[in-house]
């Protein structure tokens, strides 16, 4: 974590600084860590001295409490590191563990602060110089733009491409992204849509006109490296982008377009190029509606000169949180593009990249949840209240045991995910692999999204009002993660992607997934320890074939009621079965078990639950609205 913390001027500085800059004495370094049963009772006798002090003799810079400080991430998460042991190959895993330690010190010591720096300085946008030119300059900090660089060097996105380890560098990948994700100063999101970008051209073949871009985003020498943004979104609407899109291209004598438009939302604007969806004019300037009459386009942002192509910031937007990262409002006045997709087949197109922009984001919300169980559990060891650690009060373990059992559960979702990626991106995988992996990335997608927010907040209010403050870095988090379950499609829009997914494999996704969660039962059954989760998990994957055969008698509209519920019983479903193989697997823990039968014991089916109480019928919904609307005048009109 990463705080900001004050020494009268003129004391010596006791405080522990960790990497930050005390703002009052500007002592700066990094402090080791004693050992920590040391440091647990020093603090309890520090306690303790100071309530038998008189108030007025005691230390004004005092510190009443100690801050919490995790130590090299790889090394302090179990269940990523038995992960990797148990699936990687051995040669591959020597490789990759001794990286990830390395990269663990990296983040601690070096990125980390540079990611607080990013938050302390956002983006500020300068429309104009001097002497009066419009310059549209997005000014991002000096730590912003060493986060560029490090990506590079770090191979965030390269690794991906480089397939150094086969199937399994999307794992390797993903891996160090959630590593790097909490100490990104936000530049995760640009990551993001940068493997996004790099997916939708690979997938087109890298054509020749794309290849220095693609070898850009892709590159390892940060002084080549692109990243590139994501623009969807205009003033109509971001989730319904094919009624709300109104950018125009027309088509240029050398057969390249002019874009002509409003983008409402574009993250990480200070990117170098981008792929934007627009309308293509016919000779005499109509445009076809609907997602038909959607293109995709790649446009560079600058020129060579650093002129911006045909392009001009309106404002950066005023966000809750992911605060270092420039999202601006953009006109398109003619901004210089190529047509990447076929005519009409703009949305299929950069569903490549909302698909990988999409595991991004559940990267993002294990890591979040990851880096707020870190926080939370050592303060509990420091923290005394009541007498004792809060590591001693057996409440306080069980709620944080609660988040831990939540974050288990999406850390083996998301490297499912990158598991099955990482087979398709080397042809290894089989189809029902490639519907598995369609149909479970919105799933995560929408399912992390919320898991994250719930346990960002109930982290911070196991600080107390330590939580609630602004310098001890905590809130950065929770402002940071509540974006998961918007952007990339809100949880009601994922979900009906999810059935989108389902209808357009008429039904085979669905058998797939009930033969993949059956097969990974399988080693439980003979593990007395196990039989009883396995079996909650197999009685809620039965419930939930009875739910989709009387959905599929009643048509579209209830399955439409049922698509959050349903979408939430797919993840609780397919993620107890991976907690399972997990804790079934030779050598595995105590604690792997025991976070098994956890997760299943919570409702794994809700969809079949709240169909019995009838909260699909008719009748239902149409309180649903009336409820909604008791007492406003709309309410009369239902
Ligand atoms: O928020 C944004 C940037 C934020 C920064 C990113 C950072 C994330 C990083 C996290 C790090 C921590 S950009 C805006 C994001 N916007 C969205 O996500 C849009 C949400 N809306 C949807 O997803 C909608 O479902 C739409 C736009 C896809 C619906 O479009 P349509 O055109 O109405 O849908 P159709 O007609 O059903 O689909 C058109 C085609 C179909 O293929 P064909 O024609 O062959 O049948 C669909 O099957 O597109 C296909 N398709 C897909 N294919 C649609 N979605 C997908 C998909 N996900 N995968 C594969």
């Amino acid at each position: 974590m990463f705080t900001l913390a004050l020494c009268r001027p003129g004391a010596t500085c006791r405080l522990r600084h960790g990497w930050d800059r005390c703002q009052a004495c500007s002592c700066r370094g990094f402090s080791t860590t004693a050992g920590q049963g040391q440091q647990v009772g020093l603090q309890e006798k520090q306690v303790g001295a100071d309530l038998e002090m008189p108030v007025a003799r005691r230390e004004a810079e005092t510190l009443f409490q100690e801050r919490p400080e995790p130590g090299n991430q790889y090394l302090e998460d179990a269940l990523l590191r038995s992960y990797l042991e148990a699936h990687l190959p051995p040669k591959v895993l020597e490789e990759v563990s001794q990286e990830l330690e390395g990269f663990g010190n990296r983040l601690l010591t070096k990125i980390g602060p540079l990611g607080w720096e990013c938050e302390l300085n956002p983006p500020v946008f300068r429309q104009y110089d001097a002497w009066g030119q419009r310059v549209d300059h997005i000014v991002t900090c000096s730590a912003w733009k060493r986060m560029k660089e490090i990506a590079a060097e770090e191979g965030l996105i390269a690794e991906a491409y480089e397939r150094r380890y086969s199937n399994w560098s999307r794992v390797h990948q993903a891996v160090k992204l959630y590593l790097f994700s909490t100490a990104s100063g936000g530049f995760n999101c640009p990551l993001a849509m940068t493997d996004g970008a790099a997916k939708v051209i690979e997938s087109l073949g890298v054509p020749a006109s794309l290849r220095n871009a693609f070898d850009r985003l892709t590159s390892r020498d940060p002084r080549k490296f692109w990243t590139s943004g994501q623009w969807m979104t205009e003033r109509r609407g971001g989730s319904d982008v094919a009624n709300g899109t109104e950018t125009v291209a027309r088509k240029q004598p050398d057969g390249t377009y002019h874009l002509y438009g409003f983008k409402w939302f574009t993250s990480a604007a200070d990117s170098d190029m981008a792929l934007t969806l627009a309308r293509i004019e016919d000779a005499e300037g109509r445009v076809k509606q609907g997602s038909g009459g959607l293109s995709l386009f790649f446009l560079r942002v600058r020129d060579e000169e650093e002129k911006l192509n045909g392009i001009q910031v309106q404002r950066l937007k005023a966000k809750l949180g992911t605060r270092q990262m420039a999202t601006a409002e953009l006109w398109l006045n003619g901004a210089k593009a190529e047509l990447i997709s076929a005519e009409g087949r703009g949305v299929a197109s950069i569903s490549n990249m909302l698909n990988i922009t999409r595991i991004h984001n559940v990267i993002g919300a294990v890591a979040s949840m990851r880096r707020m169980i870190s926080l939370s559990r050592q303060y509990a060891l420091k923290r005394v209240a009541f007498g004792k650690l809060l590591k001693d009060h057996p409440l306080h373990m069980q709620t944080i045991a609660r988040m831990e059992v939540q974050t288990r559960g999406a850390f083996l979702l998301l490297m499912e995910m990158a598991r099955l990626l990482g087979l398709a991106e080397t042809n290894m995988a089989s189809e029902q692999d490639q519907l598995l992996l369609r149909l479970l990335v919105p799933v995560a997608k929408l399912y992390t999204g919320k898991q994250a927010s719930a346990v960002a907040i109930e982290a911070m209010e196991s600080f107390g009002g330590q939580g609630y403050m602004e310098d001890t870095g905590l809130p950065v988090i929770v402002r940071d993660t509540l974006v998961l379950s918007i952007w990339e499609g809100t949880t009601n829009v994922l979900s009906l992607d999810v059935l989108r997914s389902l209808t357009k494999s008429r039904g085979q996704a669905m058998a797939v997934f009930f033969s993949t969660v059956q097969n990974k039962l399988e080693s439980a059954w003979s593990s007395a320890e196990l039989q009883a989760a396995a079996q909650s998990v197999q009685d809620a994957a039965g419930r939930l074939a009875r739910f989709c055969r009387g959905a599929a008698s009643e048509g579209a509209a209830p399955m439409e009621l049922a698509a959050r519920d349903f979408s939430y019983s797919l993840a609780r479903i397919y993620a107890g079965a991976l907690l399972i193989e997990h804790a079934a697997r030779p050598g595995s823990s105590r604690l792997d078990v025991c976070a098994a039968q956890r997760w299943c014991r919570q409702e794994l089916c809700p969809a079949a639950a709240e169909l019995r109480n009838g909260s699909y019928s008719a009748e239902e919904s149409s309180l649903d609205g009336a409820l909604v609307y008791d007492g406003s005048p709309a309410g009369s009109r239902l």
